[in-house]
């Protein structure tokens, strides 16, 4: 599939690795894969039945890890494959052992006696990404599978794995590919056939962009759910900070009561909005104090505004916005991330006033959107929160691209083709608008790993676990 492993040396060594968790369970699984994979396995089990055969690709037989001085190590099961039907397109051995993290250890150790090396983080699937097994994109949904906080990623994850977005890549490619020799065979038999329709080269063109964008669209939602997202809420003492946390949760986490200072420390809870999984933090509300403690704590608030993706900024209906809150909420607007205004203690306060604390809390943010009313204590608001902080969306279903690799290789094709439009429509030389078209072709290319730099493929895979 990869066009040009040259640069990654031929996989002729076998590597092995716990494929499991550390820790303590019922069965962990050491796996080998390369050419001496089903050899080592074979040099290290003995069967609990006599076999005459060797053991056949996809059975299972019960039997014993043994050392090279016939000491037992563990009972096991060993599975076989045969290259290229596995997971790495390698012939692999799994040997299922009992799941304690030294027993485990050991009979890798045992396997690695047999001039095999132990596997680097992710090389398994690196494997069957360059055997062909498997696209990049299909690769990095291994680890986001792995990864999934929630459902709603799981599924993200598992369309990808399942091709989805590959092939969405590879139908706009071939759209391309269909421009592109429409434009090339006038350059080349321009005696033989017509000459170039710019107007339809154009359109076709532009429909190819639509299709883009729209998958473009989709990929801020994407990336919240593969990646979460780390909301802080900020703002003075006593707005109702932890109470908007524990309304968030959907239980009493934090302590709330109507002395201010009463959170000294960062909470941090996850949560589960929409699919997306959320880091909520709540934070002591930002005030100058002489209580050191409490000094700590605002220290930490703002370092923590430092970290968020997004931030919650509190005021209170009752009290109004005073200097208290221009103080506290400095650090939202210097924090460079989304800022959600939010005016709390809703029940408390007349429309009249809710607006009016809203419209000057506007005003201090500056650029935000407008300001959310809430109540932490009816619940009143809550779900538009929810919605601004993770919107529920319908491309959460679709298949999407969820990492900004994707994103940058996406809007690199589009911006090829958008000089091919112009080129068309300038009336350039056809020459000009079939390299767009072609830096177009390698952009999406690269998406699912043809031509991606081999730098790139380290750096994707260097993130998996070991024995992934
Ligand atoms: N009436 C009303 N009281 C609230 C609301 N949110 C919080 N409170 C009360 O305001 C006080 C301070 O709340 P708390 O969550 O500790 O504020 P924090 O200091 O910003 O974390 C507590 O007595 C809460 O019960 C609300 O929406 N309505
Ligand atoms: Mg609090």
């Amino acid at each position: 599939m990869r066009s040009d492993p040259t640069i990654f040396a031929p996989n002729n060594d076998t590597i092995a690795a716990i494929a499991t968790a550390p820790g303590e369970a019922g069965l962990a699984v050491v796996r080998i894969s390369g050419p001496i994979a089903l050899s080592v396995a074979e040099s290290t089990f003995i069967a609990c039945r006599k076999h005459s055969e060797p053991q056949t690709a996809y059975t299972a037989r019960y039997g014993a890890i043994v050392d090279k001085n016939g000491n037992k190590i563990d009972d096991v099961v060993l599975l076989v494959m045969h290259a290229p039907h596995s997971y790495t397109g390698e012939d692999t051995a799994e040997i299922s052992c009992h799941g304690g993290s030294t027993v485990t250890a050991m009979v890798l150790n045992t396997v690695l006696q047999y001039g095999i090396r132990l596997a680097n983080p992710g090389e398994f699937t690196m494997r069957a990404f360059l055997n062909g097994r498997m696209d990049l994109v299909q690769a990095e949904a291994v680890a986001d599978l792995i990864h999934a906080r929630t459902n709603a990623a799981v599924q993200s994850a598992r369309r990808q794995l399942d091709g989805g977005l590959s092939r969405v890549c590879s139908e706009l490619r071939s759209d391309i590919v269909g421009v592109l020799a429409a434009v090339e065979v006038t350059i080349d038999y321009s005696d033989e056939v017509p000459e170039l329709d710019r107007e339809i080269i154009s359109a076709n063109i532009s429909a190819i962009i639509d299709k883009l964008r729209m998958l473009l669209n989709g990929a801020l939602q994407g990336r919240m759910v593969r990646e979460g997202l780390n909301v802080v809420i900020l703002g003075k003492p006593n707005v109702g900070k932890s109470s908007l946390l524990n309304r968030l949760l959907g239980y009493e986490r934090a302590i709330v009561t109507d002395t201010a200072g009463t959170t000294r420390d960062i909470l941090q809870e996850a949560a589960n909005i929409h699919g997306v999984p959320v880091t909520l933090v709540d934070t002591a509300g930002l005030r100058d104090t002489v209580d050191i403690v409490e000094q700590q704590g605002v220290q930490r608030a703002e370092s923590a505004a430092a970290m968020a993706d997004t931030i919650i900024a509190v005021a209170d209906a009752k009290t109004g916005v005073t200097s208290e809150d221009e103080r506290a909420l400095r650090t939202a607007q210097q924090a460079g991330v989304r800022v959600l205004a939010v005016v709390n203690r809703c029940d408390l306060a007349s429309d009249s006033q809710a607006a009016a604390v809203a419209a000057q809390l506007e005003q201090l943010l500056g650029t935000t959107g407008p300001a959310l009313k809430v109540s932490a204590r009816t619940g009143e608001g809550l779900p538009l929160l929810q919605q601004a902080i993770a919107p529920r969306s319908e491309s959460i279903e679709a298949v999407g691209i969820t990492r900004l690799r994707h994103e940058t290789a996406c809007s690199r094709a589009i911006e090829s083709l958008q000089r091919a439009v112009m080129s068309t429509n300038s009336l350039m030389p056809a020459d000009f608008i079939t390299i767009d078209l072609h830096e177009a072709v390698d952009a999406l290319a690269e998406i699912t790993g043809e031509g991606a730099p081999d730098e790139l493929i380290h750096r994707i895979f260097k993130d998996f676990c070991v024995g992934k």
